[in-house]
């Protein structure tokens, strides 16, 4: 059966390049993008749209059906920051989105499904550096917990019904196509349009604050080879890390190339849940069993990003 992929969330930061990437490789019919608002124009004219409200059950089936998919990105979520500002609702989405989307798989209505994780399930108790694979999963936040009970639904599904979901603790993606909303790691792309436009970024996060990160390239490498691959015996969602900096080793890097840029620290609610999360990740358990490697360092990331943002 050809490869029919819908993508729920298609409008975001990630689900936005996922979209191209995907329909690159498998063709542009191939790849029904779907969000509850339209996206940029080389998305809704490249391939079809669709208009979802990934909490609304009998549309996305209806979607399934009519587009006889096989595969879906989950892509659609409330972040960690606007998650703490209403948490039901985050809850709502993030959670019923994701249980109808494996009752399809396990309906065997679609065949695949890709669901991301992230660095938010992890917690003040957990090890912040070298984050293990396995470790303690005490998540502080919202966003965190329903991050946390995703990741046990889909190892669920997998264990119980043989459902094929996959998925990545992505740790804040960095891109500059589309900007990211209401997370924490949401200071690393705002800093490089105010570079550019202002000149000085006023930072919502203390300067030796350390995350990890990813450059998008990366993170879509991750998640396609991902799917591409074989379907692990042993259920996990996968730690997959690149680089690690805090503000001010980022403020530095971009000084490099634009020589007068200031920065200031204004911490807000956010510092609080930043310090909840790891600092470096363990992710050898991909890189061993389906090689995941990145390939952009902070300056290879700075570098891209600021040649992209001036064109
Ligand atoms: C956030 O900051 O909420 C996200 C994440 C790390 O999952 N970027």
């Amino acid at each position: 059966m050809q490869e029919k992929i819908l993508i729920i969330g298609a409008c975001g930061q990630i689900g936005s390049e996922l979209t191209m990437k995907l329909r690159d490789k498998f063709g542009n019919k191939a790849v029904i993008a779907s969000d509850i608002r339209e996206g940029s124009t080389e998305l809704m004219q490249s391939g079809p749209f669709e208009f979802l409200d990934a909490t609304d059950k009998a549309a996305i089936l209806m979607i399934i059906h009519k587009h006889q998919v096989t595969t879906v990105y989950l892509m659609a979520a409330m972040l960690s920051a606007t998650a703490e500002k209403q948490p039901k609702k985050a809850w709502d989405i993030n959670m019923n989105s994701l249980l109808y989307v494996l009752d399809f798989a396990k309906e065997k209505l679609i065949q695949k499904v890709y669901w991301p994780s992230s660095i938010a399930v992890f917690g003040e108790t957990t090890p912040r550096i070298d984050t293990p694979q396995k470790t303690i999963l005490e998540p502080a936040t919202v966003y965190g917990i329903s991050k946390l009970a995703g990741e046990r639904w889909c190892a669920y599904y997998h264990n119980k019904f043989g459902v094929d979901v996959r998925t990545l603790r992505y740790p804040g993606i960095i891109s500059w196509k589309t900007l990211p909303g209401g997370g924490t790691t949401d200071y690393a792309v705002e800093i490089f349009h105010k570079a550019l436009q202002e000149g000085s970024y006023e930072c919502f996060l203390s300067e030796n604050t350390t995350l990890p990160m990813m450059y998008m390239e990366d993170a879509l490498k991750a998640t396609i080879d991902l799917m591409d691959g074989p379907f692990f015996k042993t259920y996990v969602s996968y730690n997959v890390a690149a680089v690690s900096f805090n503000p001010k080793e980022l403020a530095e890097a971009i000084r490099k190339n634009v020589p007068n840029f200031t920065i200031t620290y204004k911490p807000d609610f956010r510092q609080e849940i930043a310090d909840t999360w790891p600092q470096t990740i363990d992710d050898s358990l991909a890189r061993e069993e389906w090689n995941w490697k990145h390939e952009y360092d902070t300056n290879a990331i700075v570098k891209d990003m600021l040649k992209n943002l001036k064109s």
